[in-house]
């Protein structure tokens, strides 16, 4: 139920630019003003519906704009269930007052801090919170309270708490990110649903509904058992690997077999193979198909390494930092590239860019490839110019998807990976909701000649959480199950059991397997298959068994839940008649009977 009585009694001012570009008391009867910019707003029973005009002779840049509104504080315990942007954004529950900002007197560049927050600034202070696109608020007992944005696609949403002059404040925030705004032209902004109910968890999966059923999310896709070359191979996959456990996935009932980063020459050359591939990808595609299964495959569309053809042939592709050099999406060492591991962004605001995102798609899906995993794909978010300097950043990375799903065709899965959430919703079948697992339960120490990822925990403090490590994956596979079948079909990441070449014992490997499984969502292993014996073998018989069940159950409107979300309750996950609870620290689980 919305609470009329919360959203219509309560709202303060309207900043812009979270202050920085002016405030100006909130007005009922009419339009706010705050410099060029005018809010027309209303705040009924449906929640909050905005629409922001900018008055002035000229374009007018704007980062943000938000409604403050004044939370009732009664120094109860107060928890904020906190929405990560991307796929690989820690999600979880802060507790207010206690818990940081993992951009609390964060010293990175703002361009790392913008791949997993939507606004790249710094909270102000210790005890601000924030969750972008949907929150709710609650704990010591209180009735939950939902506040989400309907839809993420033509700006982002952030959802703050803080304290002001010793007041708490909520903060409604609409991210455009730099945009241009166009002088009398109105830009209607997302609404913003507000509803209490007793069940967090219950308030979320209605939200998504809703999310899902307005942007016309893609849902219906197979109940899918694939494979993944990366978490075994690494960026050293070779041709004989993709042999070698395709004979074995047949007997694992694997339906997609995807070949993960390492097939290509260089980042942005995606029909290229690498060197490791000497009889090319099409034989590969011959075998998988043959096999009987759907040829999948890695790319991040929206990089190109200085050294590849496309870079090249195009420079003006790529688009350029404030400075005027080419604008850098990734760092990586792992990938070289010729500069060390530095991969440019394209522009998807240029049409000829577009047009060459939806040809790579199209000659992938005619070489047999039925599934495409997209991967870095907040690259196009991150500030920068941009050809078309009135798209936000959430339209930069939506623009660079229907490109990519209008060449791919409707049959073709598509998997969001390192993308932010909400502009993607209609376009992808399967999402990312989680970071990296890796063949450790903590973050893996930094490599040493073996096969590893460029960029480790230690060098983005503050945001650890998002670099590779089963603890964190499994944490938001539980926090972002309500999402599953509603918005997309999640992807928690891969499931690995092999007994060696692993740091997992064999608990956490069964622990993280059983999460897969009872969060319904994508079943992918990645292991040397051949490695794997009797015992692992029974393990994934039973956490498949439990996939299965569960994701009928989402399908059926009931995503598996997890429990008391904001009463700080054992981290658990329950779908139909099975309830796992999860030890993060240990790595260990116990599985029973639901009711
Ligand atoms: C391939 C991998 C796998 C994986 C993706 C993604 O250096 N980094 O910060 C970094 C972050 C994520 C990452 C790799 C490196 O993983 O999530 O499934 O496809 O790319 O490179």
């Amino acid at each position: 139920m919305t609470d009329a009585r919360f959203v219509q009694g309560l709202p303060r001012r309207v900043e812009v630019d979270g202050g920085r570009g002016g405030s100006a008391p909130w007005r009922s009867d009419g339009p706010t003003r705050i410099g060029s910019f005018e809010l027309e707003s209303t705040l009924d029973a449906h929640g909050l519906r905005w629409t922001l005009i900018h008055h002035g002779a000229s374009d007018a840049a704007i980062q943000s704009i938000g409604l403050v509104f004044a939370w009732p504080d009664d120094g109860r315990d107060l928890r904020m269930f906190r929405q990560g942007l991307q796929s690989w954004s820690e999600t979880d529950v802060a507790r207010f007052g206690v818990d940081r900002d993992p951009s609390y007197g964060s010293m990175l560049a703002p361009e790392v801090r913008a791949t997993y927050q939507a606004d790249p600034e710094p909270v102000a202070d210790a005890s601000e919170l924030r969750s972008e696109w949907v929150t709710v608020l609650g704990g010591g007992g209180r009735t939950p309270l939902l506040v989400g944005f309907e839809a993420g696609t033509r700006h982002e949403g952030t959802i703050r708490l803080r304290r002001r002059d010793g007041a708490v404040e909520l903060v409604v925030e609409a991210f455009l990110g730099g945009a241009l705004l166009v002088p009398g032209v109105p830009f209607e902004l997302h609404p913003v649903v507000f509803s209490h109910g007793d069940s967090a968890e219950d308030l979320l999966v209605r939200w998504a509904e809703r999310v899902g059923r307005l942007g016309g999310a893609r849902t219906s896709s197979p109940y899918l058992r694939g494979y993944c070359t990366w978490y075994h191979y690494f960026e050293r996959v070779r041709e004989e690997d993709i042999r070698t456990n395709l004979a074995l996935a047949r007997d694992f009932g694997v339906d997609v077999f995807q070949i993960d980063d390492g097939h290509q020459r260089t980042i942005g050359d995606w029909l290229t193979p690498s060197e490791r591939f000497p009889s090319g990808i099409e034989p590969l595609v011959s075998a998988i198909t043959a096999a009987g299964m759907t040829p999948g495959i890695w790319l991040a569309p929206f990089l190109v390494a200085p050294d590849s053809e496309v870079f090249r042939e195009h420079p003006e592709w790529v688009a350029r930092r404030l400075d005027g050099s080419p604008h850098v999406g990734m760092w990586n060492p792992a990938w070289d590239g010729g500069m060390g591991g530095l991969m440019f962004t394209l522009d998807t605001t240029r049409p000829n860019v577009l047009a060459h995102l939806e040809s790579v798609a199209r000659a992938l899906v005619e070489r047999g490839f039925g599934y495409l995993k997209l991967d870095f794909t907040y690259a196009p978010r991150l500030e920068g110019l941009f050809a078309n300097r009135h798209a936000t950043p959430a339209e930069r990375v939506r623009a660079g998807y229907e490109a990519i799903r209008r060449g791919a065709g409707e049959q073709t899965f598509i998997l969001g990976c390192g993308a932010p959430l909400a502009p993607t919703v209609g376009l992808v079948d399967g999402m990312r909701i989680g970071p990296d697992v890796a063949p450790s339960w903590e973050h893996p120490p930094r490599p040493a000649g073996e096969p590893s990822y460029g960029v480790t925990a230690d060098d983005v403090p503050g945001y650890a959480y998002c670099q590779p490590a089963t603890r964190s994956a499994l944490q938001n596979t539980v926090f972002r199950s309500f999402m599953h079948r509603q918005l997309w079909a999640n992807d928690p990441d891969c499931v690995m059991l092999r007994p060696t070449q692993t740091k997992l014992t064999a608990e956490q490997r069964v622990t993280w397997a059983r999460a897969v499984g009872v969060s319904g969502g994508l079943y992918v292993l990645s292991d040397d298959l051949s490695l794997l014996g009797s015992e692992e073998r029974a393990a994934f018989e039973e956490t498949i068994a439990l996939g299965h069940a569960s994701d009928e159950a989402a399908r059926h409107g009931t995503p598996a839940t997890t429990t008391s979300l904001l009463e700080g309750g054992p981290l658990r996950l329950t779908s139909a008649n099975t309830s796992v609870a999860f030890d993060l620290d240990r790595g260990t689980s116990e599985r029973s009977h639901a009711r």
